[in-house]
């Protein structure tokens, strides 16, 4: 029969074997016994995929049927993770293939193993929108990620003698994607350049000429809903140029077809590469062409799909929602404009009223340092009609400014959208949205208070907060399966659909066999992970030891460098007295460099220094143990956080947005050890003193510090003896070359410590020492693990995205976990 009538019938895992040997030869052409892995896999995913298929179709025409309201969320970022475990797991299909394969003697696992993990993103934005597809697909909703196709992800890191070396990720080295569907006839063309020339005939036209046309292919990856049948789409956008019907000249100067390819190529360069950089904005040309390239064919192709169903445009914004993922996509406001005006021929009231309304933004930063603006000159060449049309949002945006705030010229700067021959991208973004969130508590309230106040007075209604929240299929039933077998065999399965019933699991804290069936867990997944560590790096952790993860995007505000300098203090103590009693610890860390950004490759090149001197040291007796994982991506945080039991969450409070790592680690036993900034905050409301460790300077401190023109850092290193031991340490030939760590040094000492990593040293080392001495007392440590996973539930992104459902999109239906 044909693949659906399998789809259908396919019962049991005979079935599936048959089935998966057939495809074996129909996509190879070889016998099951001479296939590789890679291929096995490749056949596995192609059976899969004909599952996503027809449930796809089906969802589509479904939505068209209900006429239900999509949501679009544009992001230059998506971090996927693998998805043949996460669409077997939602598919439900995760028995029947695992037993299905055992039968033919193949371990799932290892074929899970041979999938590109796709890095299309840099860290926490690109994986929380990945996140939230999961949700909207599981909720039921009708959202769609609308990104690009990189041809190469972010680069794969490599480290030889503790340097960061950057090599490019091939992740499409066969050609293709085995799970996107390649959509050629829904390709959409964008502008670039050329000229604007205005015609006025009772009404103004513009002509826009000379431009450079790209055409943008989409490819739609399926995301499945956890088990209710829904497959939404992940569209990417490829720059693709076809030569079939462009003639190769073969004059004097003409190389025939030589120019024409090698054209072909220059254009397609467009959407080679993801931007490694989230720590400082660089105006680069080739990034502003990326965001309009995306803009404008998402924008096209949802706007095409509502006209051919032959819905009213001013009924946009009831018919879809487009959310853009932070200022990267903001230039969506002027796109709509542009495509409202001058293709759909609206006056400018209506279509500035149909883009508010359609429009809503997230900030995922406060840092000055990543605010996008973007150079005059640069903007109106590449874009010069955009720019026409910012100009005039810029002006009547400012005319209602004056209205407001009549001659105070500076506050009107202040939030102008064109100022000092610069394009704001944030404040495009907020005049252009109906709704601003903030990713926390705290961030929001700075947001409101500092970063976007002069906007937040002017239109208070359009700021709210909505916590991020994270996919607990993927970050517990896929990536720590036992707990969550464990915690079914406890409370039920409930929890699945609803994470808020995971509190039902403190009903377990004081039961002994519950608790020792969590250790057990635990040790199962530290000792996977020690496999894992001795394999690749031939470094032997203690199973029994306190792992302690630092995971994340190295950068001198997440404060790597502080944690480096607690280790350098507990080895120090064991150098002062080879007897101390330490409590057994293996310090985890993982995470890319910006490649240009200096300070954190040393930051890298310390962790390696410290690590081959600790680790080495007979003297330390494998007390303490120090791993650097290369080439963090999601499968090692899949790896890691189930396997960890503190997670190092330490910013320079008001730094850090939200976070979500440190969700992930609380949905898994984790306990945190963390300052009082972004989601942090929110956690230790949940769980209460007892189940956190908390410390340092509060957000209202460091930012009064600021105010008052910093602090002295050698105050404290005269006052603390252990800071200057350490920082002496940098420097003085303790770790080989001397010079190697000047510029850490000098931030810390002279250059005022703009991240208050002395200033807060003496309390982390106190709740370090306070931590430790609580791990060792194994069932006080496992009430704060269960503790730990029973108020994980509103971290779960089905609430976060609920709550974008409610009071962003405003869409129909409620989800289950906000009805009544
Ligand atoms: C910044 C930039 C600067 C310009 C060049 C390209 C580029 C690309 C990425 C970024 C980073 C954007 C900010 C970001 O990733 N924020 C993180 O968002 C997470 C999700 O909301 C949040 O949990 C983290 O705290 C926040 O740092």
């Amino acid at each position: 029969g044909t693949n659906f009538d399998f789809v259908d019938a396919m019962s049991g895992e005979e079935d599936f074997a048959i089935a998966f040997t057939a495809n074996v030869m129909k996509l190879h052409g070889k016998s099951l016994d001479s296939a590789s892995n890679r291929e096995k896999y490749l056949a596995l995913a192609d059976l899969v995929r004909t599952f996503l298929s027809k449930r796809l179709a089906d969802t589509e025409a479904a939505y068209r049927q209900e006429q239900k309201k999509q949501v679009y969320y544009l992001s230059l970022e998506f971090l996927p993770g693998r998805l043949l475990a996460a669409n077997l797991l939602n598919l439900g299909l995760q028995q029947v293939c695992e037993q299905g394969l055992r039968r033919l003697n193949i371990n799932l696992a290892e074929l899970i193993d041979q999938e590109e993990d796709p890095a299309l993103g840099n860290g926490g934005l690109g994986r929380l929108a990945a996140c939230y597809l999961d949700s909207m697909a599981s909720l039921g909703l009708a959202g769609h990620g609308c990104g690009i196709r990189y041809r190469y992800g972010l680069f794969e890191q490599r480290v030889t003698d503790g340097y960061q070396r950057e090599f490019p990720d091939n992740w499409l080295k066969e050609g293709r994607n085995e799970w996107e569907y390649r959509r050629p006839e829904e390709t959409m063309n964008v502008r670039f350049g050329g000229r604007v020339r205005t015609i006025a005939n009772g009404k103004l036209h513009f002509i826009h000429e000379n431009y450079q046309q790209i055409s943008a292919v989409p490819y739609d990856i399926p995301i499945a809903g956890y088990q209710n049948e829904i497959v939404n789409t992940l569209r990417l956008w490829s720059a693709e140029v076809d030569v079939t019907y462009q003639a190769c000249t073969f004059d004097r100067h003409g190389k025939g077809c030589i120019n024409v390819i090698a054209d072909k190529h220059a254009t397609e360069s467009l959407t080679d590469t993801l931007y490694p950089d989230d720590s400082v904005y660089e105006g680069k040309l080739l990034r502003l062409k990326q965001q309009y390239f995306l803009v404008s064919a998402s924008l096209q192709s949802i706007l095409r799909k509502h006209v051919v169903n032959k819905a009213d445009l001013r009924l946009l914004p009831e018919k879809l929602s487009i959310h853009i993922n932070d200022t990267h996509p903001s230039l969506a406001v002027a796109e709509l404009m542009r495509l409202l005006l001058d293709e759909y021929g609206l006056g400018w009231a209506e279509s500035w009223d149909i883009t508010t309304r359609t429009i809503s933004y997230t900030n995922h930063t406060v840092l000055p340092e990543a605010l996008e603006k973007w150079p005059i000159d640069l903007f109106q060449t590449l874009l010069p009609r955009i720019y026409m049309i910012v100009q005039e949002i810029n002006e009547r945006f400012c005319r209602e400014l004056w209205d407001m705030y009549p001659g105070d010229w500076q506050k009107i700067k202040a939030m102008a959208i064109i100022a000092d021959g610069t394009v704001h991208m944030a404040a495009l973004a907020i005049a252009g949205s109906h709704r601003v969130n903030g990713v926390s508590a705290i961030h929001t309230q700075i947001l409101k208070q500092k970063t976007m106040s002069d906007f937040y007075q002017l239109t208070p209604q359009k700021f709210l907060n909505i916590t991020n929240g994270v996919t607990h299929r993927r970050w517990m039933l896929l990536a720590n399966p036992d707990l969550a077998q464990l915690i079914c065999e406890a409370i039920g399965d409930r929890w699945i659909a609803n994470p808020d019933e995971l509190q039902h699991l403190l009903n377990f804290a004081h039961d002994n066999s519950f608790c020792c069936a969590m250790a057990k867990v635990k040790f199962a997944n530290k000792l996977r992970l020690a496999k894992y560590i001795q394999a690749k790096y031939g470094i032997a952790i203690d199973t029994c030891s306190l792992i302690d993860s630092h995971i994340k995007r190295i950068h001198a505000y997440k404060r790597q460098s502080m944690n480096v300098l607690h280790i350098m203090d507990l080895y120090n103590r064991i150098l002062d007295n080879p007897h101390a009693d330490i409590v057994p610890r293996t310090f985890i860390f993982a995470g890319k460099a910006a490649p240009g950004y200096y300070k954190a490759k040393q930051t890298i090149k310390l962790i390696h220094a410290l690590a081959e001197k600790i680790n080495h040291d007979p003297l330390v007796k494998n007390r303490i143990k120090v791993v650097f994982l290369q080439n963090y991506n999601v499968s090692h945080a899949e790896l890691i956080i189930p396997g960890s039991d503190v997670s190092e969450q330490i910013p320079t409070a008001s730094m850090e947005a939200c976070g979500t790592g440190n969700m992930k680690f609380m949905m898994n036993g984790a306990v945190t050890i963390g300052t009082l900034d972004g989601a942090n905050i929110a956690i230790w409301e949940a769980v209460g003193d007892d189940n956190i460790f908390t410390f340092g300077l509060t957000a209202d401190q460091v930012l009064a510090y600021y105010r008052n023109g910093g602090y002295n850092p050698w105050d404290i290193y005269h006052q603390d003896l252990r800071v200057k031991t350490v920082m002496e340490q940098l420097v003085n030939g303790f770790f080989p070359y001397p010079e190697e760590f000047r510029a850490h040094y000098d931030a810390f000492l002279n250059q005022g410590d703009h991240y208050f990593v002395l200033k807060d040293f003496a309390q982390y080392v106190e709740v370090q020492n306070k931590l430790a001495n609580e791990f060792i007392n194994t069932e006080l440590w496992q009430k704060k693990c269960i503790a730990n996973v029973a108020h994980s539930g509103i971290f779960a992104g089905d609430r976060a995205f609920a709550e974008y459902a409610l009071s962003v999109w405003d869409l129909a239906e409620r989800p289950p976990c906000l009805r009544q």
